[in-house]
């Protein structure tokens, strides 16, 4: 960092005046491409990356710590767009900067993340560049946003995941990570519950390797903010816990990095920064209105917008000579300088500790350690079994026992739903003690949700858990995380009418029909305490998605897998666990998680009165749809059409 705040000193206060007016050239490439793809697409927000181009290109030029050729250095600063409509500022900096591509084996490919080409086709169907950023199509993207807040809360999850890291990793004169987390937020994501939720988790973890950077323009879509949002936003995060400096003037570069130095002085706080701003509108009068905000400029104010920039008024997507090379002086040239340091720094860290750079590489490739799946348990037929979520609980603390870097926690009922890590060693994830395994959530399920997605896309295997009902407060995280291809476990336990006698408030009826048609959402109901282990196994091999778990309250019997099928079959989705003599069953009995034994007791009873019946346990039907078409007829035989499914919720699917 020393050599990137020379850098400010230099340019800034000494200044010559070339540098200067280089800063605001490539300040006025961000915005004039903003413009012109917003305008080319005739969709889109012009507005907050033409406000906000100088914010954002300082913190980038100036101080993150980050390797455009190299964009998945672990120790990399993160950089989240919080406000994901204003992707055209993300997609311009990418460029800019020079981010490289990295493919799907982690190699850095020789061509850029986002072409320029990729920026005239932005917003258009087969682009790297949709409306707003998608991290699982674009490298350099950190996270998938556009719900507003959900960034902010997925920064709080890096945050988290750099303070394990750290703690984890670094010895004695090998400080291995110590990167930083940005989020650029607007007024929406100030509003949203889900970011006060992070924050206020943030602030009392903290948490002082977080930087909010609050676009304080005043407008949101309908009109003025004041129309709907008039709380001093400084105060509550004061009270939250976390340090507030304010920039009069998003165009004052002096006064930008004034503030993240101020950031980076403060090591036991997150801090807030406010930046007062214009949106971007083409003619001055026009700015601070709020007509026509979050629609393209139109012909005539982009040549008014580019008159104002001192640019050529008919020019496209035009790249001035030397905007690239700064680019590279600055960001590019401290970001290799540094990576090549940590590189260093790695070879020798893996001489000494080969054990932790081993499983720093295998979470750089997303491989699980060699003995992830040691000791699971195997667990006895017993006709009084134990409910999933106790099997559960034993299944996870085995798994991350296994896998040191998997670290999850409860929203405030982690007794009820097993989910503590109590084996030797485990710990809690406080304030003083960042290598706990165990995170206290708090009552707080939306930024749980969010933050155990920006811890997962730090590395850790991340898990939440909570009680299925409350799973509705979560689900705008879950729905980004499916749309991430991410392996996070959303555990959830109390998943019926068998949850007791909380009634109807605590009672999930539509919640697994809803989880069931969310695209790319594994959803795993198991049946008994072999079958839990068996689902672990599947979700904790399954790279390209997340996976929801759901366990009940109340105890199942144990299945006797020497007269029922073995558990194994889980991993299909669906099996057959009994059947008729001879394979040729008159009817189907299908069933999934505590209903499971009702359908063996019914088979049980129409055997012994000479009726052929099969049992199917159908844990996961996304996995069973997902087999060949010969499985699944071996299953379900089409020519069976008597069939009785058993399920405690709505019948839905
Ligand atoms: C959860 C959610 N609600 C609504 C929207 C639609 N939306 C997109 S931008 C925006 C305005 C937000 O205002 P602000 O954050 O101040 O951004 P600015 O308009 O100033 O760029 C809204 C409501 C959204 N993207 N996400
Ligand atoms: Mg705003």
């Amino acid at each position: 960092m020393a050599g990137s705040m020379q850098r400010v000193t230099e340019s800034h206060a000494g200044v010559t005046v070339s540098e200067k007016n280089l800063d605001q050239l490539c300040i006025n490439t961000i915005r004039t491409l903003s413009i012109d793809a917003v305008q080319q697409a005739n969709s889109g927000h012009p507005g907050a990356p033409m406000g906000l181009a100088p914010v954002v290109f300082s913190l980038w030029q100036y101080f993150l710590n980050y390797d455009p050729a190299a964009p998945l250095w672990p120790n990399r600063d993160r950089f989240v767009l919080s406000e994901g409509h204003a992707s055209m500022l993300l997609y311009s900096m990418l460029h800019l900067a020079g981010v490289k591509d990295v493919n799907d084996k982690g190699e850095v490919q020789n061509e850029l993340s986002i072409t320029l080409d990729q920026i005239k086709r932005f917003r258009q169907l087969g682009s790297r560049t949709p409306g707003h950023p998608e991290s699982h199509l674009a490298t350099g993207v950190e996270t998938t946003t556009g719900p507003l807040g959900q960034g902010a809360g997925n920064s709080v999850g890096m945050a988290i995941a750099g303070k394990f890291l750290a703690t984890h990793f670094n010895r004695e004169n090998f400080k291995l990570f110590d990167y930083r987390v940005y989020a650029q937020c607007g007024d929406g994501d100030i509003m949203e519950g889900v970011a006060a939720e992070a924050a206020s988790l943030a602030g009392h973890l903290q948490l002082g390797n977080l930087c909010w950077i609050y676009d304080h323009n005043r407008v949101t879509l309908d009109g003025p903010a004041s129309w709907s949002f008039s709380e001093d936003v400084m105060t509550r995060f004061v009270g939250y816990g976390w340090h507030v400096t304010r920039v009069a003037d998003a165009n004052d570069l002096l006064q930008l990095s004034r503030a993240y130095k101020e950031f980076l002085a403060h090591d036991d706080q997150p801090t807030l920064i406010v930046v007062d701003s214009h949106i971007g509108y083409g003619s001055p009068h026009k700015q601070d209105s709020y007509e026509a905000h979050g629609e393209p400029l139109g012909e005539a104010e982009v040549k008014l917008a580019k008159k104002n920039y001192g640019w050529p008024e008919d020019a496209h997507f035009l790249v001035p000579d030397g905007v690239y090379q700064h680019f590279q002086d600055g960001v590019g040239a401290r970001g290799a300088q540094e990576h090549a340091k940590w590189n260093a720094l790695f070879a020798e860290y893996s001489q000494k500790f080969p054990e932790l750079a081993d499983q720093l590489e295998r979470i750089q490739r997303c491989e699980l350690p060699a003995n992830w799946a040691k000791d699971l348990p195997t667990f006895p037929a017993d006709p009084k079994g134990m409910a999933t979520r106790e099997s559960s609980g034993k299944v996870l603390n085995t798994l991350a026992k296994n896998i040191p870097w998997m670290v999850g926690g409860s929203a405030d009922l982690a007794k009820s739903n097993k989910t503590n890590l109590t084996f030797e060693g485990a710990g809690e994830f406080f304030p003083v003690n960042y290598e706990g395994r165990n995170v206290h959530f708090g009552v707080r399920e939306h930024a749980m949700g969010a933050a155990v997605n920006g811890m997962c896309l730090s590395g850790l295997r991340s898990f939440s858990a909570t009680f299925f009902n409350f799973s509705d407060y979560m689900r705008a995280s879950m729905r980004l995380a499916a749309l991430m291809e991410i392996p996070v476990l959303f555990i959830f336990t109390h998943d019926s009418i068998g949850l007791g006698e909380d009634g109807p408030t605590h009672q999930p009826v539509e919640q697994l029909a809803a989880f069931r048609a969310m695209p790319n959402m594994l959803v795993f109901r198991p049946g008994d305490a072999n079958e839990v282990t068996e689902i672990y196994k599947v979700a904790l091999q399954h790279t390209e998605g997340p996976s929801t778990l759901v366990f009940s309250r109340q105890a199942v019997p144990t299945l006797d897998r020497t007269k029922y099928a073995p558990a194994a079959g889980a991993a299909k989705g669906a099996y057959v666990l009994a059947d008729a003599d001879g394979g040729r069953p008159d009817v189907i009995l299908m069933a999934t998680g505590s209903e499971l034994q009702w359908a063996v007791g019914a088979y049980e009873k129409l055997k012994a009165e000479g009726i052929k019946a099969r049992v199917v346990s159908m844990p996961c039907w996304e996995l069973f749809d997902a087999q060949d078409a010969a499985y699944k007829e071996s299953v379900l035989p089409s020519s069976v059409t008597a069939r009785v499914s058993i399920e405690m919720a709505c019948t839905l699917g």
